[in-house]
């Protein structure tokens, strides 16, 4: 829905496409006296268009029927006017494409074959009622390219209701972001991995670090925040061509749920075996639930159901990149004494440290058969801590110099700002999960 110039038809037609539904233009259903009228620059009268939103209405209680659904460009200015439509067709929800004056004028203006002279946008507008709290849908501010509004548009129309706190938009790279932000915290999660890119309590500098060339795109992992590694870590030895750290960090998740609990905001992503995932080395039947609640802390969970016949085995990691001023500075406490893998040394050999963990080259470590709490001192006076359930390894890693540099989506000078501590079951501590079983993974992120 909207006035002239929104680009109804054009951004109807693409968002049917993404659905996969049909799409029918309602100017086409205007009797042609509405059609000579509009052309002659005479707004319609309410008596004009009631005949026509009686049509619009059957359209889409037809395509209802006949269970095809349909995306339906229509101008629906007014609440009664949608009032009509709604009660032929209950199930119907409005998108509302909102623009300015100028963004309007100026798309009229770029406009030509059309009935519609610009010289009618100003009565369109004055007309215009904007979508009531109690009505099924929402407004997507059509000034961005066209593709974004369309995936803005089929990003919160798969979402449940939202509460005040939370918004769906469109991210970098054209992806569907859902954005918190209540009292008590901000924070962004890409429905691409269910990827959290950002999380920053109230009155606290961000926790997570972001490399500034991460890239944003379907088939590539985010760099930075927390990607999700499931249902292996790190290379495939089954299969050297599949994706590092798995595939749910590629996966096109969906928010199930979103909800305001206790002054956090809590947000529910799912992700079950897709025929790609059935293709993959991991060709397993499963429903994965991450449940990402957002306030003073960050507290993240990952619920695995194997629905599968046979039982499953799987590997999970919150592969969380923490913001620090100075690597050099760092200290984590919390592993001393514990035995650790070297990834970078003998694969066999297990070492510990009386120390905290401190950082003088490239680290990548493997903590196993561990429940421990890790506190990160950042040097500064700030501790971040991590403290988990359902997880019995940790991952300590920095890439250092030479490793960041041969990274494309990692600066050369980005590995002195941050530092991986990761919340995992990996290698020897991998999770097997008979038939109909679950399996929860969480931890929880405090920064003082
Ligand atoms: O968690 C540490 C690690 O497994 C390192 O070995 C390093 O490869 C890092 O993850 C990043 O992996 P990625 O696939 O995101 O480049």
């Amino acid at each position: 829905m909207g006035v002239s110039g929104s680009g109804k038809s054009t951004i109807g037609a693409l968002l049917a496409h993404s659905l996969g539904v049909p799409f029918t233009d309602a100017d086409g259903l205007h009797p042609q006296a509405n059609i000579v009228k509009m052309a002659g620059g005479v707004p319609l009268t309410d008596d004009d268009r009631w005949p026509w939103l009686a049509l619009v209405g059957e359209a889409l209680a037809e395509a209802g029927a006949a269970g095809t659904g349909l995306v339906i460009a229509c101008s629906a200015l007014k609440r009664v006017y949608r009032d009509a439509i709604l009660a032929a067709a209950p199930t119907v929800r409005f998108v509302h494409l909102a623009g300015s004056l100028d963004v309007l004028a100026n798309r009229l203006e770029g406009r030509s074959e059309h009935f519609m002279p610009p010289a009618l946008l100003r009565s369109q507008l004055a007309t215009l009622e904007e979508l009531h709290d109690d009505e099924s849908g929402f407004a997507v501010d059509i000034d961005q390219p066209v593709l974004n509004v369309v995936a803005e548009s089929v990003a919160r129309l798969a979402a449940p209701a939202l509460p005040a706190s939370v918004t769906i938009g469109i991210g970098h790279g054209g992806l569907p972001v859902v954005r918190v932000d209540d009292v008590a915290g901000t924070a962004e999660v890409y429905l691409h991995g269910a990827h959290v890119t950002s999380w920053t309590p109230t009155g606290r500098p961000p926790v997570l670090w972001m490399s500034a060339f991460s890239e944003f795109a379907a088939d590539r992992p985010i760099r930075g925040g927390v990607p999700l590694c499931f249902p292996w870590f790190g290379a495939l030895p089954a299969d050297p061509t599949a994706p590092a750290h798995g595939f749910a960090r590629l996966a096109e998740w969906q928010l199930v749920e979103a909800r305001e609990a206790d002054g956090n905001t809590v947000l529910v992503f799912r992700l079950g075996d897709t025929e790609g995932s059935r293709n993959s080395a991991w060709p397993h039947r499963f429903e994965a639930l991450y449940t990402v609640s957002v306030g003073a802390r960050l507290g993240l969970s990952l619920q695995v159901r194997n629905l599968d016949v046979t039982p499953v085995t799987f590997a999970e990691a919150f592969h969380t990149y923490l913001s620090v001023p100075d690597i050099h500075n760092v200290a984590i406490s919390g592993f001393e004494d514990q035995e650790f893998l070297d990834r970078l040394g003998d694969p066999e050999a297990r070492i510990s440290e009386a120390e905290p963990v401190r950082f003088t080259g490239e680290t990548d470590r493997v903590y196993q058969g561990t429940s421990t709490v890790a506190r990160v001192a950042d040097g500064t006076g700030r501790t971040v801590e991590i403290s988990t359930e359902g997880s019995v390894s940790r991952v300590v890693w920095n890439p250092w110099q030479a490793k960041a540099a041969a990274m494309a989506d990692f600066g050369d000078d980005e590995w002195t700002g941050m530092v991986c501590v990761e919340t995992a079951n990996v290698q020897g501590d991998t999770i097997t999960l008979a038939p109909g079983a679950v399996h929860t993974m969480s931890a929880v992120i405090a920064a003082a």
